[in-house]
């Protein structure tokens, strides 16, 4: 099979290259470049990974260029089979509305990006037909990584990787297998074998899908793991207040993720930014979970037998603050990808971040001062970008 990596920055190397290190030299592993002076550039150099010390070389991909591949009439290239789209959240968009007439639904876009919002904004604009849209992954990343120079990535913290498969376009859901729910969330680790597809698996529609699957749970050196469509939403949660926390704080303060929590003040920020984000979700929660009884009442469910959820362990704020201190931990050595967007004066993913959570504030009548403040500093970090001090 075919898989495009779109967005060769510190994210989409790692899986670049323990993709192409991963699979038999059948399937093919093509990087999309930005524009010809990248490819360029790439097939001038060499394209490296280095991991403690270790420095690996991966040569065997093959080369796109973003604009010759939308620009192509869809009619005369192959569609695309499986595509990872490493992109930054507020580059997703505009891309992938470029390339969508190259994605029919029998193939797979796995979403890799921090932040939240963004597949909801996609299947309710782009993919608006649930029968026209491709497969989607979505995926939880706790690696830290970044890039030394164009094509020389540095995996500076060993995370791991969680990731599910989206619900079909009627809504069914790729079921897991496990039906013991007080197994807890981190051991809830599935096989391909464990999921059961709403319609036969070896059907052409599900070829690529399967494939992308088995080829994530097999990346060596990634530590991924298949989980439920409705895990995945609490691990993006929780993934979301950790980003929350280090991205805004390491740009403001210039620092690697190891040397934020030297410090008391940012201790604070990181509990109240945890008691915002927690309040948010309880809030959320109980709206949801009174839609859905409101729903089974009226369908005539005996509402005696029905067990009410009660909210996740890993959202309280507690949990939130030891997560975020363990992240900061692993990735001690990382510049975060916010740092990095505003050393650069580029923009940042923080619309999709810390704006997500004042946006959620804002649908359930909560004030989310910390929040707003991290969002609107970070702002104006970006436009104006101090002398780079690491
Ligand atoms: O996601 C990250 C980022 O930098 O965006 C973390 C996990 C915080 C690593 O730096």
């Amino acid at each position: 099979m075919h898989f495009h990596i779109l967005g060769v920055g510190p994210v989409g190397s790692l899986f670049a290259h323990h993709l192409r290190r991963t699979l038999p030299a059948a399937h093919t592993v093509s990087l999309i470049h930005r524009t010809r002076q990248d490819r360029q550039r790439l097939l001038d150099s060499s394209f490296v990974l280095e991991r403690g010390g270790e420095v690996q070389t991966t040569d065997d991909f093959q080369h796109e260029v973003f604009e010759e591949l939308v620009s192509n009439p869809p009619s005369s290239s192959p569609p695309i089979d499986s595509v990872f789209v490493a992109l930054k959240a507020q580059h997703t968009y505009p891309a992938l509305s470029l390339l969508a007439p190259r994605l029919p639904p029998h193939s797979t876009v796995v979403l890799l990006q921090n932040g939240m919002g963004i597949y909801e904004n996609l299947i309710s604009t782009i993919f608006r037909n649930p029968k026209q849209r491709p497969h989607f992954i979505l995926a939880s990343n706790t690696h830290g990584a970044f890039l030394t120079e164009p094509f020389h990535a540095v995996h500076a913290g060993v995370g791991s990787i969680e990731f599910a498969v989206a619900p079909d376009s009627q809504g069914r859901d790729f079921e897991a297998g496990l039906d013991d729910e007080s197994t807890e969330l981190s051991q809830r680790r599935l096989r391909l074998s464990d999921i059961t597809f709403p319609e036969d698996p070896l059907s052409a529609r599900y070829r690529s899908l399967r494939t992308t699957v088995a080829a994530l749970l097999v990346l060596e050196g990634l530590n991924t793991s298949w989980r439920s469509y409705s895990d995945i939403q609490m691990i993006m949660r929780r993934k979301l207040v950790v980003n929350a926390v280090i991205n805004p704080l390491t740009a403001l303060m210039g620092c690697r993720n190891g040397q934020l929590f030297d410090h008391p003040e940012a201790k604070d920020l990181l509990q109240q930014v945890c008691d915002e984000a927690h309040s948010a979700y309880a809030a959320q929660m109980k709206h949801d979970t009174e839609a859905w009884l409101e729903d089974l009442e009226s369908s005539g469910v005996d509402m005696t037998r029905v067990e009410v959820p009660t909210f996740p362990e890993t959202l309280t704020s507690e949990a939130l603050q030891k997560e975020t201190v363990r992240i900061a931990e692993i990735t001690k050595g990382n510049i975060s990808s916010t740092l990095r967007d505003v050393r650069r004066g580029r923009k940042t993913e923080i619309d999709f971040i810390n704006g997500y959570l004042v946006g959620l504030g804002r649908t359930y009548g909560l004030d989310m001062p910390v929040n707003s403040a991290l969002l609107n500093l970070v702002k104006l970090r970006h436009r104006m970008p101090l002398d780079p001090i690491l």
